[in-house]
């Protein structure tokens, strides 16, 4: 069986969140550029592994999946014995159902939130486009409401899904990380809680290594 692939562009959110679990557990893996200027994520040969045509795709010899917190999911039971934080705490069904809940929050609520001000306050304006700045307003607007639902749970908890970090933190990291980098970054400033667990976050090598191939938020 070969090396495992990630099909995408390291610097693009969805694909940051698998690299950041294949970083967690140490595994060989290869990232397979897909150019979206020429459209490469809409042929029939990328459609074959992201039937959405986005990216990321994932291969592991036979098996071909996509979305993001599936594929992390696929490869931090894969490497169940190197993921030595136990990430999804799946020996533990109370332990692995709140990992489950605060994911779904995180792909459900938050990232919807983050992820277009993130997209258009950040990302877009690196590669010289420009922003809907009523886009990013509205989300801002929304964004205060699920921080304070966050600054509850991290006032109880070090971590979302409990005094343990999992899965369900690491995913909040590719959003997070472009947001910080927009003039909107000192709403955390709101929410210490909130401000000290991403600070504690973000000091993962884990998420530096993903943090290398994404665009430089300086
Ligand atoms: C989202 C994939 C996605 O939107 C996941 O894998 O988590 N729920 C999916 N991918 C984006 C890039 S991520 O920043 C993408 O492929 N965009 C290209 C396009 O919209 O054409």
């Amino acid at each position: 069986m070969g090396v495992m692939k990630v099909y995408g562009v390291a610097r693009y959110m969805s694909v940051a969140r698998v690299i950041v679990c294949l970083e967690e557990v140490g595994a060989d893996y290869q990232v397979v550029p897909v150019d979206f200027a020429v459209g490469e994520h809409k042929t029939p040969a990328h459609l074959a592994r992201n039937p959405l045509g986005l990216i990321p795709a994932f291969e592991d010899g036979d098996l071909v999946i996509f979305e993001s917190r599936t594929i992390s999911k696929y490869v931090l039971r894969k490497y169940k014995s190197s993921n030595t934080d136990d990430l999804l705490r799946e020996n533990n069904l109370t332990e692995s159902t709140m990992v489950d809940q605060w994911l779904d929050v995180e792909a459900h609520h938050y990232d919807p939130i983050v992820f277009p001000i993130s997209y258009n306050a950040f990302v877009l304006p690196k590669i010289g486009g420009i922003g809907d700045q009523k886009l990013i307003d509205t989300n801002l607007e929304k964004l205060k409401t699920i921080l304070e639902v966050y600054e509850a749970q991290l006032s109880k908890t070090k971590y979302l899904a409990g005094d343990f970090v999992s899965l369900a933190d690491l995913s909040h990291f590719p959003a997070t990380y472009y947001f910080m980098a927009t003039p909107y970054a000192n709403l955390f400033d709101n929410y210490p809680h909130v401000k000290a667990w991403w600070e504690n976050l973000v000091t993962r090598p884990s998420l530096k290594k993903a943090a290398a191939s994404m665009f430089p938020v300086a």
